[in-house]
Parts: structure tokens; sequence; C-alpha cells
């Protein structure tokens, strides 16, 4: 069977996530119908991300969408790991301000770090990916990419915590640089390409 008949479903209600998947996906596997839906368009109830890992809480969102829409589902949790917070956000990164939003999670992040020296500021963007279909989960991959909280926000471009994000192996944050930029190295670039091998040998 060709990939074009197969359909995969990526569980995400995050639109900048959706931009990336599309972006990434149309490099590696293009032959795949991807779908990309929400728990709400699935008519989920929200999904409860409960587990404390990344990969955990992939699991979880893999294995709910393809309870409802029994199809192959693709779940992805990510975040931000900063060494002086501890390794928070982490799984918490989406809703680390009390509003959740993208300006008060940052402003937030700086106000944590303010006054902390650079070489103290080192960080990992996380992603984590699962696929699921009627049998449980079928494939797991993880990638990271490391960086520096910035002490201003810098750029314009990505979502979340981009603009304060400046990965060492391109000496920009995510914010300045362009899509192909950080679809060069990004965790969530890791994460599929660990991946693709399978998808290309279940479809
Ligand atoms: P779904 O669960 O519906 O996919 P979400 O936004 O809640 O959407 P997560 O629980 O995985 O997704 O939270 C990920 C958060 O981590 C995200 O909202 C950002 O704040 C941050 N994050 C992850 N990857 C990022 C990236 O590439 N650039 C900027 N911020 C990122």
């Amino acid at each position: 069977m060709t990939g074009t008949n197969k359909a995969i479903v990526v569980v995400s209600r995050n639109q900048g996530k959706i931009r990336e998947f599309k972006r990434i996906f149309s490099d590696y596997v293009p032959d795949v119908n991807w779908r990309f839906l929400s728990a709400a368009d699935l008519e989920l109830p929200e999904i409860e991300e409960t587990g404390s890992t990344f990969a955990e809480n992939a699991r979880i969102k893999a294995l709910a969408g393809t309870r409802y829409s029994e199809l192959i589902c693709l779940g992805e949790d990510s975040g931000l790991e900063v060494d002086k917070l501890g390794g928070a956000p982490g799984v918490s990164s989406h809703r680390f301000s009390e509003t959740g939003l993208d300006d008060d999670n940052n402003k937030l992040l700086l106000e944590l770090l303010d006054g902390v020296p650079w070489e103290q500021r080192t960080c990992r963007y996380k992603c984590a990916i699962a696929l699921a279909d009627s049998r449980g989960i079928i494939a797991q991959s993880t990638g990271s990419v490391e960086g520096v909280i910035h002490s201003e926000l810098r750029g314009t471009n990505g979502f979340g915590y981009d603009p304060l994000f400046y990965a060492l192996e391109i000496g920009k944050t995510f914010g300045e640089a362009s899509d192909s930029e950080k679809d060069e190295i990004s965790h969530r670039r890791r994460a599929v390409q660990g991946l693709v091998p399978l998808i290309r040998r279940i479809l």
C-alpha cells in the first residue's frame, strides 16, 4: 500500500507546532496524507496532560486521538527546560504564567532570570513524539536543541519562547531565525527524523 492512501492525524491545538510539522513533514514524508486536528475537532474531551515527562504526555495525546478517530495518530509534547530553574517550565511550558499566553510566559521567564549571568542561563527545547494505532503505541522518538535564555526578546518569528531562545548552533534566537534555519536544528525536526524510517515501514 502506498502512503497516499493512508492518513496520520496530528493531535494538536497549537498552530505554531502545526505550521512547523507541515514544513518538516513536507521535507521528509511528503507522500503521507497528514491531517491536523485538535481534541475539539475530534470531539474529544480536552486531553489532560497528566504525565510527568514529555514522552508520557506524547503517548497520552496519541492514544486519545486513536481511540476517537480510529486512525493512526501522532501525539507531541514539547517544552523548555531551564537549568537555573531546575528544569522548569518543562512539561508545564504552555501554562507557565497565570494566563498561559506566550507574552506572559516570556515575561515571567525574564523576571525569574533577572540578573542571572549568561553562562547560567543555559536551557534546551525538548520534543517527544508518539505514534499510536488500534494496537496502542507503535513508535516513539525524541529530539532536543541546546540554547541560552536571552536577556531580552529578539525577533518575531516562531512562537512560544522563540524570541528568548538563543540557539547555540546558529548564534541567534529562534525569533530571529528564518523558518528553514529553525527547522534545520529544531527539537521537533530531530524528533520527526527519528520516526521517519518507521513511518515509511508502516505506510
Ligand atoms: P498541544 O498539547 O495541543 O499540542 P500545547 O501548546 O499545549 O498544544 P504542549 O503541551 O506540548 O503543547 O506545550 C508546549 C509548549 O512549549 C508550547 O505552548 C510553547 O510554550 C513551548 N514550546 C514547545 N516547542 C516550542 C518551540 O518550538 N518554540 C517555542 N516554544 C515552544
